[in-house]
C-alpha cells in the first residue's frame, strides 16, 4: 500500500528542501533516505542517482562551485554516511556550501545494525552535523542548515532518524521563508583610506610587481582591476590553480603560481620584489611552500587578509577589502604609470616558452604527456567546461593557459585522488547544455570507475581524457627516487576504451596524436560521453617531482 494517504514528516522534509529551491540532488538510496528522496523527486527535483555516496557529495561540491549556490546530496544512515568522509574535508577546506540529507538509525530500536554515532564522524572533518530529532521543528532546522551552509560556506549534514521521518506530520502547514531571503546582502567592503595610502607607498616603491589572483578575485569580478593594477605598475600577472585563466589572454600573464608553475613563471616569480596577492588564501601550495618568491614582499588584498597561512608566514602587508574595490582603490592611489619590467621581449618570452623544456627519452609507442596536453590545448573547443583531477599528471593538465577561468574547475584541498568523475558530473549537472571534459589519471579514474554507468544512464556530456601511465605516477617516481621497488605503484596499461564500452560509452585508445583534431571535431559534432585513453610514458617527470624527489643518476635524462 502506498503510504501517502496521510501526510508524514518526510513529506514536509522534502517540501522544506524544495522550499530552499533545491532543484538538483545527487543521491544514493537506502532505508533512511529513500522515502524522502522519492518525495523530493516527485516535487520535480532532478535527481542524479550515483553509484557511490562519496560521488554524490563530490558531485554536489562541484555543482556548488559552478552554480555559486548550495549543492545538495543525500545518503542513507550508517554505511551511507561513512562513505562521505573523504569528500567532506575537501568541501570544508574549499569553503563549499553543501547540505547533505542523511538518514539516521531509527530511535525506536534498541539495536540497529547500521547504527553508528554519526555526529563525531562528520564533525571530525570540519563539517557541521545537525541532529533533527524534533519533528515539529524540522522545517526550521532545514532552513537553518541552509543558512549555515550559505553563511559559513561550509558543508552541513542533517541526520534524521528514519522512524521519525515516517511519523504523521503534526506541525504547521506553512514553511519558513527560505534561507536566501533571510541572509543579509553581502555588499563589497571598501578599503580604509589609510590602508590604501600605506599599500600604495609599498607598491610605488617596487620595481618588479606580480599581481597574483585567486578564486576570491574571480568571484569578486576583480579580474579587470587586477589587469589594470599590473599595467599601471608595469607588473606581471599570475593566478592560483583554481583561478587559472582569469588572465588567459593577457600577454603579461606568467601562468599559475604554485606547485604547477611553468618554467617562465618560476623564473620571474623568483625575481619579483612585490607580490600583490588578491582574493587568495595564500595556501601552502600557492607559494610553493615559500620557495617561489623568496625576494618579494607580500601584500595581501582580501576581505580576510592573513599573516600566517597553513603553517607559514605569508604576508606582512595587508589591505582589507573586497578584491575589486581594494585593487581599484590601490591603482587609483598610485602616482603614475611605470614601465616596471614589462617589455615586448618579455611578452614574447612568455608567449614562446614551453611550460617545461626538459628532455626525456621515452619508449617508442608511448606519448609524452606534455605533447598530449599541448595537442589537446590546441584541439579542444574553447567553450568546453574543463575539470582537472589529481595525481602526477595534473601538473601537465594544468598547463592550458589559453582557457578561460569561467570554464575551469578544480578542487584539490584534501589531496585525494578519485574525484574527477564526480566533479565532472557536478559540472555537467550545473551546465547541462555544455560539453564537459575531464582530465584524469588512470589510478584516479579507476578509484570510482563505476560512475561511468551514472554518466551513461543520465546522459551526461562528459568526455574523459585519461593520462594513462599504467601507474600511480606520484608514487612510482618517489619510490624510484629512493631506489625502492616499484611494486604497488605500477600496474600496466588498463584498457579504458574497453572499460568504457562495457559501460555503454564510446572508448578510444591513443598511442599517437595524429588525427586528434579530427577526432575532436567528430566528437564535438556528436557530443555526449566517451573515454579517451592516452598511453603516456612514465619516464616524463614533472618539474615538481624533479625538484622534490631528485632521481638516481641512472634514471636522469635530458
Ligand atoms: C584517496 C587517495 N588515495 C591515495 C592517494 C595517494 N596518491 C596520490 S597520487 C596517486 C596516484 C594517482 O594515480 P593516477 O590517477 O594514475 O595519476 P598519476 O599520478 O599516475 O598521474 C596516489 C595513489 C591519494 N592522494 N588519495
Ligand atoms: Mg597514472
Amino acid at each position: 500500500m502506498k503510504n501517502d494517504a496521510i501526510r508524514r514528516v518526510q513529506d514536509i522534509l522534502a517540501r522544506s528542501f524544495w522550499q530552499e529551491e533545491v532543484r538538483t540532488c545527487f543521491a544514493l538510496l537506502g532505508d533512511a533516505n529513500m522515502n524522502w528522496a522519492a518525495r523530493l523527486a516527485e516535487a520535480g527535483c532532478r535527481m542524479v542517482y550515483v553509484r557511490h555516496e562519496h560521488c554524490a557529495l563530490a558531485a554536489a561540491m562541484a555543482y556548488a562551485r559552478k552554480t555559486r549556490d548550495v549543492g545538495v546530496a543525500t545518503v542513507t544512515c550508517g554505511p551511507g554516511v561513512t562513505q562521505l568522509i573523504t569528500a567532506l574535508p575537501a568541501a570544508v577546506r574549499a569553503h563549499l556550501p553543501v547540505v547533505v540529507f542523511a538518514g539516521e538509525a531509527p530511535l525506536k530500536s534498541g539495536w540497529y545494525n547500521q547504527e553508528i554515532d554519526q555526529a563525531p564522524l562528520i564533525t571530525a572533518t570540519g563539517a557541521a552535523y545537525h541532529r533533527l530529532h524534533m519533528p515539529e521543528r524540522m522545517p526550521v532546522a532545514v532552513r537553518d542548515a541552509f543558512l549555515q551552509a550559505r553563511r559559513e560556506r561550509r558543508p552541513v549534514v542533517v541526520g534524521v532518524p528514519f522512524d521519525l521521518q515516517a511519523r504523521p506530520w503534526e506541525g504547521p502547514e506553512t514553511l519558513p521563508a527560505p534561507s536566501h531571503k533571510l541572509l543579509p546582502r553581502p555588499s563589497p567592503i571598501p578599503p580604509h583610506p589609510d590602508d590604501v595610502a600605506t599599500a600604495a607607498r609599498l607598491v610605488a616603491g617596487a620595481e618588479r610587481v606580480v599581481v597574483l589572483a585567486g578564486l576570491g578575485a574571480a568571484e569578486a569580478g576583480a579580474g579587470p582591476a587586477c589587469r589594470a593594477l599590473a599595467a599601471k605598475t608595469g607588473g606581471l600577472l599570475s593566478t592560483t590553480l583554481p583561478a587559472r585563466g582569469l588572465f588567459h589572454d593577457d600577454p603579461f600573464c606568467i601562468g599559475i603560481s604554485g606547485s604547477f608553475t611553468p618554467e617562465v613563471g618560476l623564473e620571474y616569480l623568483a625575481q619579483a620584489d612585490l607580490v600583490i596577492a588578491v582574493g587568495c588564501s595564500l595556501a601552502y601550495h600557492a607559494g610553493g611552500g615559500g620557495q617561489l618568491w623568496r625576494k618579494a614582499k607580500m601584500l595581501h588584498v582580501d576581505i580576510d587578509p592573513v599573516a600566517v597561512s597553513q603553517g607559514q608566514e605569508v604576508a606582512r602587508n595587508h589591505l582589507r577589502a573586497d578584491a575589486r574595490l581594494g585593487v581599484e582603490a590601490l591603482t587609483a592611489a598610485l602616482p603614475a604609470r611605470k614601465q616596471g619590467w614589462r617589455s615586448e621581449a618579455l611578452a614574447k618570452r612568455i608567449r614562446d616558452s614551453k611550460p617545461d623544456s626538459q628532455v626525456f627519452e621515452i619508449e617508442p609507442g608511448l606519448l609524452d604527456p606534455r605533447d598530449v596536453v599541448e595537442a589537446l590545448e590546441k584541439a579542444l573547443p574553447q567553450d568546453w567546461e574543463m575539470v582537472n583531477s589529481s595525481g602526477h599528471c595534473s601538473w601537465f593538465f594544468a598547463q592550458m593557459p589559453s582557457r578561460r577561468q569561467e570554464n575551469f574547475l578544480t578542487i584539490r584541498e584534501f589531496g585525494a585522488i578519485g574525484n574527477g568523475t564526480s566533479f565532472a558530473m557536478g559540472v555537467a549537472a550545473a551546465r547541462p547544455d555544455s560539453q564537459v571534459v575531464l582530465f584524469d589519471g588512470d589510478g584516479s579514474l579507476l578509484m570510482h570507475v563505476q560512475e561511468l554507468e551514472t554518466i551513461k544512464r543520465h546522459g551526461l556530456n562528459i568526455l574523459i581524457i585519461v593520462m594513462n601511465d599504467g601507474a600511480y605516477g606520484s608514487e612510482v617516481h618517489k619510490l624510484r627516487s629512493e631506489g625502492m621497488p616499484e611494486e604497488g605503484s605500477v600496474f600496466g596499461y588498463c584498457d579504458f576504451a574497453a572499460v568504457a564500452r562495457g559501460f555503454g560509452l564510446a572508448g578510444q585508445t591513443f598511442k599517437s596524436l595524429d588525427g586528434l583534431s579530427q577526432r575532436v571535431a567528430e566528437f564535438a559534432a556528436r557530443g555526449g560521453a566517451a573515454v579517451w585513453d592516452f598511453h603516456v610514458s612514465d619516464k616524463v617527470l614533472s618539474p615538481t617531482i624533479r625538484r622534490a624527489h631528485p632521481q638516481p643518476a641512472k634514471e636522469k635524462s635530458g
